[in-house]
């Protein structure tokens, strides 16, 4: 077991870095091992015996714990300050794992209106089919979760900013409701980051992440994050994701997670700028109808991004003139910004929600959760930001929304 240097006083830069890896330990080694095995040798029979019995703490097989993962473990609780945490091989494993943890039939979720689509999906058709209730609120207005939390209501989960529509949802006040109503709040903590939003400071349970996104930050891997307190993480551990879902993280991933984290403050610096530039830009255009920055003053929660969040983040949704046509003929004349589904990466990314990640909620679910058929989603890279520019600008629509009506 490793030694981590101290660093409890150490900034979040120094942390990401750092924690839970001392060198020493390891020959010296400056980067952390990367142990790919599937299986642990036992010393004896009896040994392994008791580590099967949670009597001898050890490592067994790499569906239930390995070294490598065990670090960037430590690294994300530390990050986002929890006491332990759970790395899986998707986001969705993460959510799912979660979930599975701590449902059973006749029990309710209760959840924001706009969910990454995948989420929507398991939720409505997929834990549906157990006999669990999935009810949406409109958590802008934490009154709504009042009049709707319930005695079956175990679970209460959102995502802030919200994917793909940019929707905040204040943590702190949906977690006093929901926690004084007895159910977990659970955070999908993606597009903010942890250096930009932290939600079990603010009260909630468990936080989820797609590693996929910022953390890993290079479009490499497929991976999810669960943070939380030590009981739950060890549930979540032993039952969801051991026996229910198997979605553990791949040692080489967690190794790139690790590597990726080191850069993650740097990083999120440049997304946030870039993306304020862009917003800014994209606002001032004549056919750009409505611009979906947290960052903005005209943005609808501007005030609770302040108080929620270090910085405004990376993605953008924006509504151009010619509604869904207009977008897609915008996608289409881009030349540097790819058009790919994802987010976080170095490269610029575009996506068009209703067609791509939006696309398991009917057209008339995504009336109902907030989701416009013209809009089109941004997460703006690490690029030079005139670069994003020189390419965004010139294939928007010519026309003004007016002459286009
Ligand atoms: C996407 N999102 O392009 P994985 N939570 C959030 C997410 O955005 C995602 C997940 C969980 C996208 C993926 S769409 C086919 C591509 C807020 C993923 C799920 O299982 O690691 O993909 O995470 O919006």
């Amino acid at each position: 077991m490793a030694h981590p240097v101290d660093n409890s006083n150490s900034s979040f830069a120094t942390r990401a870095i750092h924690h839970g890896y001392d060198p020493q330990d390891e020959h010296g080694a400056l980067t952390p091992p990367l142990h790919l095995t599937s299986t642990f040798s036992f010393a004896t029979a009896e040994q392994g015996g008791e580590m099967f019995q949670g009597e001898r703490p050890g490592y067994i097989y790499s569906r239930i714990s390995n070294p490598t993962l065990d670090l960037l473990e430590r690294r994300i609780a530390n990050l986002e300050g929890g006491e332990a945490a759970l790395a899986n091989s998707s986001g969705m494993g993460s959510i799912t794992s979660v979930l599975w943890t701590f449902l059973e039939s006749g029990d309710e979720v209760i959840v924001d209106k706009t969910l990454y689509g995948c989420t929507f999906a398991f939720m409505q058709h997929g834990l549906s089919k157990f006999g669990i209730t999935i009810t949406h609120v409109d958590m802008t207005n934490p009154e709504n979760l009042i009049k709707t939390m319930n005695a079956h209501t175990k679970i209460v989960y959102f995502e802030t900013p919200a994917n793909p529509n940019m929707r905040l949802v204040d943590i702190a006040a949906i977690s006093l409701i929901a926690k004084a109503g007895g159910a977990r709040v659970v955070v999908d903590n993606t597009y903010a980051t942890p250096l930009l939003t932290r939600p079990l400071e603010l009260g909630a349970d468990l936080v989820v992440h797609s590693a996929t996104k910022y953390l890993g930050g290079h479009g490499d891997l497929v991976a999810g994050l669960v943070v939380g307190n030590m009981e739950d993480l060890i549930r979540i551990r032993m039952e969801g994701m051991k026996d229910m879902t198997g979605s553990i993280m791949a040692p080489f991933n967690a190794m790139l997670i690790t590597r990726g984290l080191k850069t993650l403050e740097l990083r999120m610096q440049r997304h946030c700028e870039n993306a304020m530039t862009v917003a800014r830009q994209l606002e001032t255009h004549q056919s750009v109808e409505k611009v979906y920055f947290p960052g903005l003053e005209s943005f609808e929660q501007h005030d609770l991004a302040k108080r929620q969040m270090a910085d405004f983040g990376g993605m953008i949704a924006f509504e151009v003139a010619g509604g869904m046509q207009g977008g897609i003929d915008t996608m289409n004349r881009l030349n540097m910004i790819q058009r790919a589904v994802s987010l976080g990466d170095a490269e610029t990314l575009i996506q068009h929600p209703a067609s791509m990640t939006h696309s398991t909620y009917t057209p008339e679910e995504r009336a109902e959760h907030g989701i416009s058929e013209g809009l089109i989603r941004l997460s703006i890279g690490l690029e030079n930001v005139d670069d994003i520019l020189e390419d965004l600008m010139p294939a928007l629509p010519t026309k003004t929304s007016k002459v286009a009506a």
